[in-house]
């Protein structure tokens, strides 16, 4: 076995052991074909489709095409679902710690489960073994799907509760950016034609719907926005906004707590806005996370040390053309 594949099998094998030491030694699934898809996808990374949508690793179609016909979620059940570089991490971990705060045990699984594990593409379907096997009494679940690649009827029916969250698309572009110019998939010579490592070409291949992120061949993410916007106003769907959760955390976080139906005092939310600033969890992220940009600034606005005026304008342009019917508006200041 070459030494980078053995480095890699060891690294996803411990990443699998951390979560499966939460399910009893008698419970614990074999995850041997879970560590080396993960290591493969690293060797050998590959764009993978169904339906039309194109995936980049270290998600699969073959395990989004399984999802839709066998995840069934229950009333327990929170989705977190939004377009990369959007707030996905944050919004989860505010999920996680209004449900588990005062539960210690909880709060350490919370830290080992990577999306990895926990989005609804990573991996093979044997992550939904593991997922159900933990002793979590609310399943905490994410994705960048587009809604027409999720059973949305089966969720609605079975009363899974899921947050979309959005951030104004110039910051998510900057964001996305910096997170691809550090991903080690993007080194093979076909990977880099998807994401460039330049900026002018990265931001060319994304604004024409080039890049592989969830999507059908020129679309990008006012299409992902376009194919959640029709659930806004579902009982059991709530939306939200990075640039609102930066302005008023404590407002946002009570209205998750609302939604989950969590009841939490103002005391408990304030410790809430603390535990999920930015600075603390930057402070308390795992090296893999810290490393690929899942905690780079954390600001809005820092779309305007990258964009140029042209790129400003040639998104607005984009952006309210295929967004003129519906009532979204960004703030980007
Ligand atoms: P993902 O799609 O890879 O999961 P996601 O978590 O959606 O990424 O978004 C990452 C962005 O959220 C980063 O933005 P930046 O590159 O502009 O800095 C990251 O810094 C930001 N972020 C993460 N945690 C927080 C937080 N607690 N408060 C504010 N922003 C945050």
């Amino acid at each position: 076995m070459a030494a980078d594949k053995k480095v890699l099998m060891a690294m996803f094998m411990k990443m699998q052991e951390d979560v499966l030491k939460f399910i009893p030694e008698n419970e614990r699934p074999d995850v041997t074909d879970l560590v080396g898809f993960g290591s493969q996808q690293f060797l050998n990374p590959k764009v993978t489709e169904c339906k039309g949508y194109r995936f980049p690793p270290p998600f699969s179609a073959e395990t989004v095409e399984w999802q839709y016909d066998n995840w069934t979620p229950t009333d327990k059940d929170v989705l977190v679902a939004s377009y990369p570089k959007t707030g996905t991490t944050w919004t989860t971990q505010i999920v996680k710690s209004v449900i588990y705060k005062d539960d210690e045990n909880m709060m350490a699984l919370m830290k080992v489960i990577t999306p990895n594990i926990s989005y609804l593409e990573s991996g093979t379907p044997k992550n939904y073994d593991i997922m159900l096997k933990l002793p979590w009494k609310r399943k905490i679940w994410g994705t960048h799907l587009p809604a027409p690649l999720i059973n949305m009827e089966r969720l609605k029916k079975n009363r899974c509760k899921i947050i979309y969250v959005m951030r104004n698309p110039k910051d998510q572009v900057v964001s996305w950016f910096n997170m691809n110019k550090n991903m080690p998939f993007n080194k093979t010579e076909e990977m880099a034609k998807h994401f460039p490592a330049e900026w002018n070409a990265f931001f060319e291949t994304l604004v024409n719907g080039k890049q592989p992120v969830h999507s059908k061949e020129g679309e990008w993410y006012p299409d992902h926005i376009l194919s959640w916007y029709p659930y806004r106003n579902d009982d059991n769907v709530l939306f939200l906004m990075y640039e609102e959760m930066k302005k008023d955390p404590a407002k946002e976080i009570k209205k998750i707590a609302d939604f989950l139906g969590v009841k939490r005092s103002d005391e408990e939310i304030g410790e809430l806005v603390e535990a999920t600033s930015f600075q603390s969890m930057k402070k308390e992220a795992s090296k893999p996370m810290s490393q690929m940009s899942f905690f780079r600034k954390g600001k809005v606005a820092d779309w305007k040390n990258q964009l140029t005026v042209a790129q400003s304008e040639l998104m607005d342009e984009k952006f309210n053309e295929k967004l003129s019917g519906i009532d979204i508006k960004f703030t980007y200041e």
